[in-house]
Parts: structure tokens; sequence; C-alpha cells
């Protein structure tokens, strides 16, 4: 079966920041996640490179916006590298292959009769690449997500007839057994699209005169295709539509777009509607998270306290930045984050529950057994109530984009083998039953092992260091693919007791400030 994640594409004028990687890592964990379920997995990113936005930040750095754009779409890359991004794909909307996509579903609108030329005088705010409504600016006028002043803009445009779909989108965003149903989630999110809509639906611009950094539209050389309308058709470019139809076929419709709540309009209404237009599939699900603050404060580039991944990278390591990215706040809501907390997270989950969980187990092994657990000793108890907890819970969280949750529902696992341990008290019976010992110890290998499976999507690194110090058999991602397939523990465990164990590495080091 195949699934097609997506993220946004972000503008390639600033530089990757927590929010971007929230979104990236979010995604990231549901690909490797469908891939150890045996999905053929297609996820796509990249970077949004036209537009007026765009023109504007390379003027005023003196450089030519294909210049910036080179670089900033590197730096992205660079960074979903650092953070261990399992992207199939990075679609850039300067590519050949994107301009191809864009300009033959612009000509179908044309010719379908969904695009008209119109004056329009309107405020348009650059941040967003949006026109606003008098009755949606804030008290000052302003634009009511990024406060900041628009300005005012009269062309001679492309329309684009969106108030033609109002009902048809209604229909499927709002009723469950209808065949096109796009789920939007979080739900209270999703009616305040459906109350917008009911309200009424305004066609928008779709191309811009005087601005050349964009695709010519094919009729018109003196207009350029609106940004958003070029972003979006990512999505399908993305899985080759146009370049590679087998491809296209199979990928096609994206089983998940997902991105913050500032965006979510423009994927669940207008995304949809030029779909409709040009009658292709609508994308399954529409996942929007909440926005980041940090400590208490908007993230911005003018505020200069924009949290980059390398310094959490270099803070915490690879996988624990992954885990605490994005287990610090649900997903959804508005979030507010602190070192404070990260730190403290990082110590409570990482450093002293699953980190003290693999030294104490490797500890115990190379004192009583130096590091070579008795044979025939296999104990599978201890695993299998720990997969039982996992198998309830986990699969659940991930699906329904419950990160933090899915990471509580693992540290509750690891929790129940520490106290194990406590019960267990292992260290009493060296001298007394050392074949008892030797079970038991072997109870806590075979469960963390377990936790290891569990583990991969969030801490690709880390989780195969920690299989390969319990001594376990195999590829983990093979051996996980293999047991999230029938969910069966193997009678032999997963570590073998007669295989040696390899030597403790300390994985998260405890902070101290
Ligand atoms: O909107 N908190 O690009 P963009 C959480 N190019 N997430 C955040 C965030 C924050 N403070 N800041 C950014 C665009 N994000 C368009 C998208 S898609 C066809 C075109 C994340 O660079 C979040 O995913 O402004 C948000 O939706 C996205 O970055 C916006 O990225």
């Amino acid at each position: 079966m195949k699934f097609y994640i997506t993220t946004p594409i972000y503008y390639a004028n600033g530089v990757p920041h927590i929010g971007h990687s929230y979104t990236t890592i979010a995604s990231d964990i549901v690909a490797r996640w469908k891939r150890l379920n045996n999905f053929d997995v297609f996820f796509l990113t990249g970077t949004d490179e036209h537009g007026a936005k765009i023109a504007a930040a390379a003027k005023v750095q003196n450089r030519t916006p294909q210049n910036l754009c080179d670089e900033v779409s590197a730096k992205f890359k660079e960074v979903w590298k650092l953070l261990n991004i399992s992207y199939t794909e990075f679609i850039r909307t300067t590519e050949q292959k994107h301009i191809i996509s864009v300009k033959k579903i612009v000509k179908i609108l044309f010719e379908k009769g969904f695009i008209f030329k119109k004056k329009y005088e309107g405020s348009y705010c650059l941040e967003c690449e949006k026109f606003y409504s008098q009755k949606d600016l804030d008290e000052n006028n302003n634009c009511p997500f990024h406060k900041t002043s628009l300005v005012i803009q009269s062309e001679e445009n492309y329309f684009f007839k969106l108030s033609f779909f109002q009902i048809k989108l209604l229909e499927r965003i709002s009723n469950p057994s209808h065949k096109e149903y796009i789920k939007i989630q979080p739900e209270e999110r999703k009616n305040e699209i459906i109350g917008k809509l009911r309200l009424g639906l305004e066609d928008i611009s779709f191309s811009r005169t005087a601005l050349e950094w964009g695709i010519p539209l094919p009729f018109d050389k003196e207009q350029t295709v609106y940004v958003w309308v070029d972003a979006l058709v990512n999505y399908i470019t993305g899985v080759g539509y146009m370049i590679n139809d087998a491809k296209f076929r199979k990928y096609w419709p994206a089983d998940i777009h997902l991105m913050a709540k500032d965006i979510l309009w423009f994927h669940s209404v207008v995304w949809p509607a030029i779909l409709m237009a040009v009658d292709l599939p609508l994308p399954r699900r529409i996942c929007s998270h909440g926005f980041f603050t940090l400590n208490g404060d908007k993230i911005s580039k003018s505020l200069g306290n924009v949290i980059s991944p390398g310094e959490l990278v270099d803070k915490y390591g690879v996988d624990a930045a992954r885990y605490l990215i994005i287990t610090l706040i649900p997903f959804g809501p508005d979030g507010n984050i602190s070192w404070r907390e990260l730190t403290l997270k990082y110590n409570t989950d990482l450093a002293n529950n699953l980190g003290n969980l693999v030294s104490r187990t490797i500890k115990m092994a190379e004192k009583y057994f130096n590091f070579q657990v008795l044979q025939n000793t296999i104990n599978l108890h201890l695993a299998k109530r720990v997969a039982a907890i996992l198998k309830e819970n986990f699969a659940d969280s991930i699906d329904n984009m419950q990160f933090n949750k899915a990471a509580e529902v693992l540290q509750d696992a690891i929790t129940l083998i520490n106290k194990q341990i406590e019960i267990d008290s292992p260290w009493k019976l060296f001298k007394v039953d050392i074949k008892k010992l030797s079970f038991c110890i072997d109870s806590y290998l075979q469960a963390i092992c377990v936790i290891a499976m569990y583990l991969l999507p969030f801490m690709p690194v880390s989780s195969e260091k920690i299989w390969n110090m319990m001594g376990a058999v195999g590829n983990i991602s093979e051996v996980a693919k293999k047991y999230f397939s029938n969910m069966i523990i193997p009678e032999n465990g997963f570590s073998a007791p007669q295989t040696k164990l390899n030597s403790m590495e300390i994985l998260f080091p405890r902070i101290e400030k």
C-alpha cells in the first residue's frame, strides 16, 4: 500500500527554525512509522521560491532571487540532513518540471473558464502573500496574522472562480461519508473553516502584473502566476504530474498534507478547489498544528529569538533534539517552549528514564556475566507486557498526530521495566541464584528491544544503537517491519543470550544546567 505525506514548501527567504523543524520532524516520524508498517511511502518537502516576498528579500540583499533561493534551499537541505529527515524528494518551485506542471494546470483552468480578468484594488500582505478584505483586517487595519501594515495594490489581474466551489467544498469537508471526504484536523479548526465557508467565498487573485519573479501565464506573458497557486501545485509535481504518469497515479492523492494553522485555509479551500476544477482527486487528510512561541514571544527573525535546529543538536544531540521538539507541546494548539523546559524534559525522559534503563541493564550484563547472559535463559514475560502496552496505544497516537502521547506511552513502558528491575533487585541474586539472575537480565534485554523498535521513528540512530547494545540479532528496521506485520515476539526473543552484548555507550548524558 502507498502512503504520500507532505510538509509545506518553506519560503526561500529565511532560515530554517524550530517551527519548520516541528512540521518536518512530525512528517518524518509519520513517514518512518508507515515504512515500518510496510507502506510504500513518498515523503515530499521543499522550498517555495517565487513571489513578491522572495523578490523583495533578494533586492534588499542586492542579489538575484535565484541566487538567494539557491542558498536558502541548500540551507534547508543541510538542516534536514542534520535532523535525519528521510524525505523521498526535495522539490524547488524554480525547477523546470514544476514550471511545466504549473503551466499545465493554469492552461486547463483557463480553458475550462475558471479564470477571468478584472481590475482589483486591495490590501496585500507581503508576509502572507495574500490580499485581505477590509472585514478581515485587525483593529489597526493591519494584517490580522502578522500585525504589520499592508500595501494597497491596484492591478488588472486574473481571478480564479473560487466562489463556484463553495457548496462542493462544504460537502467534501463536512460529510465523512462523501466519497471525496477531506478529513481536516483538528476538529476545532475544521469547524472554523466550515463556518467561514458558510459565509460565502470570494474569487481569488490568480496572477500578478509587474512581478517578474514568477511563472508567466501561458496565455498572457505580462502576468505571472500567483505564488500560492504556484506553490500548491508542488504537491502534484513532486509525485510526477506531467512527467511520470505511472508514479503520479500511484501516489496521488496525498494521504496527509501537514502544516501549521497559518496556511490551513489555502490547503483546505483553495487547493481542493483547484483540484476539483482540473478533475484531479482530492487530498485525504489535512492536519494542522499550532504555532510555537519562545519564552512567550512569537518566533521571528526581527525579534532575534529564532532557535536554530543546529543549536538544539549541539546541546542535546540529533535524536534527542528530534524527540524534544516533537514532544514538548501537543500537536494542535499553540505552545510555548523554553530552554529550561527542553532541558528538563531531556533529563527526565532521556537521561533518567531511557538512558538509565539501558545503562543499568548493560552494566549488570557486564558485571555479572561479562556481557554474555547464560544460554537457555530466555524470558519474554516482561517484553510481552511492554509489547501489550505499546500495541494498545502507540499506533493510534501516531495516526492521530499525538506525538507527545506516543512518547508518554513509551515512557510509561520504560518506567515499567525500570520498576521491574527494582522489584527483582537482581543485584541480590548474584551470589544466590545465577540462573534466576540470568533470566531477569534477559527479560530486560528483550523488553528493551521492543522499546527500541517503537523508538525508531523518533530516534532512528539511538534505537539502532540500543538494539545493538542489547545484542539483538539482525537489522532493527527489518526485524521491526516483520514484528509490526504480525505483532508476534519470536520464540527466541530478539536478543540471543549466547551472543555477546556490546559494551555501553552513554546515549543521553545528564545536563546539569
Ligand atoms: O507559508 N510554529 O511558507 P513558510 C510552528 N511557502 N510552525 C511554524 C512556525 C512556528 N512559529 N513558523 C513556521 C509558507 N512554521 C508557504 C507554504 S505550501 C504549498 C506553501 C512552519 O516558510 C509551519 O509548518 O511561511 C507553517 O505552516 C510553515 O512553517 C510556514 O512556512
